[in-house]
């Protein structure tokens, strides 16, 4: 029997299943604090730096898991801070539970010290948010804040005042008009689109000749059906970033990743297919796939509210990816003329080669293409993979080539910078016997990185049987990514006031924490840099020092985005003269070889 309010709280959360929790204390949540010391450990308390790191946490625990994420924070600017990484759940879909703290009921509306209106601050972030006003609210507010986080894949917040966690704990309410008796579990249903719709879009699939397949994180699980859906129509299959792991990089008719940080076959592959099937995915970019009218489009989604938003849709498949596969492919006739799918292969394999070619060019003092190629060449088959905000992004977006058990993740919707670091941990804790590395730069690293690595310290231990755990970080003393997008989108030269950032020894920081610190600027010694931080008893910093110059330009660059980056060089880039004398050396490759005109 849980005494009070917190200890009934935490005990209800381990029977759905949550046996820890991210956060970070605060008087707001002495009721919580004094129940986690009595719950023994189920659940457990996992302390980060920042509650934002709590709540990145949180997400990339769900992402990684499919389990609810849980985080906690105090009243006031606890909560507040936990916003960013409860909005990157609630824009990349994933359930997540915050559980914050709040003033006394009797001081609330008196402007009292670290009273914010909470409900209101988490009202747009939450798909259901309550204040437990009462110890007979607990019971079902936390059953419907779990059920409908797993439902909604989204946030639930819960806010407790102070002296509410502290009352005495009501497991059954009375008997009597206006109580509530819930219940604990959730099991996601079956769902399924209609018969005539799938024979409708068995239809459109079977009559297209040049079947272009887009996957997102919706068809995680589904590899099987991908596969065998895209051998019947003879299709190649794009992957938007956050369905980087819903199918392996490795299949001859994968064209990688799509879109700003995207493949030239996924580019290719839109531009001329003349029908398209999407799959759980809300991929944004419209100048990234087929012009309106240009293909017949059917889409499977699992939430109606999102389906036929980005690609106008002849059939909209409501239902679960594998299941809605799983009915279609008996309707889908195998394609006898293979020459569409053997281009897509053709075109996969010469990308492969084109960016082993781009990894290898020289540059000043590393290619930061060469870190992820190098990487590739020696990723553990059950690695996980966190990515940053940044041009590392499109690195590992490109050059990394994932098998079927690499499970990887980004902040995909909100592009906020800073959870490559969090969510690895969080990683490490869910899968403390598997391989995690971080892709970070330099920027976001020194943002919140840099402090989240004392937590690793504190819970390092706990990682002996696989201590590997690598921070990879991409030293440009650049906020590289956004100094491309001033030169290219907007024609502004790199201003140094506003993007350079100071360097640090972050391998010496590193060693300052007792881990291993490894820094390497040099292309050639990159493969035994990993081989070292892959074989470290402990975890690692990497920091590899790479060229700012090295454009992460899309797969396609449009004439006026050509003529603006010639402007921005024109008004006097601090770099201009690297920038300009590496593209005729080959560097700005891959702005050349699309540059209009060119196949
Ligand atoms: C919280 C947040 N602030 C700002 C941005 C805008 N932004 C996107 S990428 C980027 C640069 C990141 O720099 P760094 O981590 O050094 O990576 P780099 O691009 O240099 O590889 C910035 C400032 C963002 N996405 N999120
Ligand atoms: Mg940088």
């Amino acid at each position: 029997m849980a005494e009070l309010v917190a200890d009934f709280v935490l005990h209800r959360l381990t029977e759905w299943g949550v046996h820890r929790i991210y956060g970070y204390p605060g008087d707001g949540i002495n009721g919580f604090l004094g129940a986690l010391d009595r719950a023994d450990d189920d659940p457990e308390f996992i302390q980060s730096r920042h509650e934002e790191m709590a709540a990145f946490m949180a997400c990339g625990h769900a992402k990684f898991t499919g389990e609810v994420g849980v985080c906690m924070a105090t009243s006031g600017p606890g909560a507040i801070h936990l916003l960013n990484g409860l909005y990157d759940a609630k824009l990349d879909h994933v359930p997540v539970v915050a559980l914050v703290g709040q003033q006394k009921r009797t001081s609330l509306g008196a402007a009292y010290q670290q009273e914010v209106d909470l409900q209101v601050l988490f009202k747009d972030v939450s798909e259901f948010v309550q204040v437990c006003m009462e110890p007979a609210q607990a019971r079902h507010l936390v059953d419907r804040a779990v059920r409908i986080a797993l439902d909604r894949k989204g946030v639930s917040t819960l806010i407790f005042p102070n002296d509410v966690q502290e009352e005495k704990a009501v497991e059954s309410p009375p008997r009597v008009h206006g109580s509530v008796y819930s219940s604990v579990g959730y099991v996601r249903p079956r769902v399924l689109p209609q018969e005539g719709q799938l024979d409708h879009a068995a239809e459109i699939l079977n009559a297209g000749e040049k079947v272009a397949i887009l996957i997102g994180q919706g068809a995680a699980g589904a590899a099987d059906e991908v596969v065998e859906t895209a051998e019947r129509l003879g299709a190649g299959v794009a992957k938007a970033l956050l369905g980087r792991a819903s199918l392996p990089d490795d299949l001859p008719f994968v064209t990688g990743p799509i879109g700003l940080l995207g493949s030239k076959p996924s580019f290719e592959m839109m531009e001329n297919c003349d029908t398209l099937l999407m799959v759980g995915t809300g991929f944004p970019y419209a100048e990234f796939l087929p012009k309106e009218g240009q293909a017949r489009c059917v889409e499977i989604n699992l939430d109606g509210r999102l389906i036929g938003a980005r690609y106008p849709a002849d059939v909209m498949l409501v239902g679960d990816a594998k299941e809605t596969l799983r009915e279609l492919i008996p309707r889908l006739e195998r394609k006898e003329d293979r020459s569409w799918r053997n281009t897509i292969e053709s075109d996969v394999e010469e990308w492969w080669r084109v960016l082993e070619d781009r990894a290898m060019i020289d540059a000043d003092p590393m290619n930061p293409q060469r870190v992820m190629y190098e990487l590739s060449k020696r990723l553990p088959a059950d690695a996980i993979v966190t990515a940053d905000s940044g041009s590392s992004t499109n690195w590992w977006a490109r050059q990394l080539k994932f098998g079927k058990d690499n499970l990887t993740s980004l902040s995909g919707t909100l592009a906020t910078m800073g959870p490559a670091t969090p969510y690895a941990v969080a990683a490490k804790f869910c899968f403390p016997d598997r391989p995690v590395i971080a892709i970070v730069g330099d920027g976001s690293f020194q943002m919140n990185g840099m402090n989240e690595l004392i937590t690793v310290k504190r819970y390092r231990d706990r990682w002996q049987r696989n201590p590997t755990l690598i921070f990879c970080i991409f030293n440009n003393q650049d906020l590289n990514q956004v100094t491309w997008e001033q030169r290219v989108l907007a024609g502004d030269p790199k201003f140094p006031g506003t993007q350079w950032i100071p360097d640090f020894p972050y391998h010496q920081y590193a060693e300052l924490a007792g881990f291993k610190g490894i820094y390497c600027d040099d292309g050639d010694q990159m493969g035994a840099a990993w081989e070292e931080a892959l074989a470290a008893d402990r975890p690692v910093v990497l920091n590899c020092k790479v060229d700012p110059e090295v454009p992460p330009l899309p797969p396609h660059i449009t004439t006026m985005q050509a003529k603006k980056m010639a402007r921005a060089m024109i008004k006097g880039d601090p770099e201009r003269v690297g920038v300009m004398e590496k593209s005729l050396l080959g560097k700005l490759q891959e702005f050349k070889e699309s540059l209009p005109g060119r196949k």
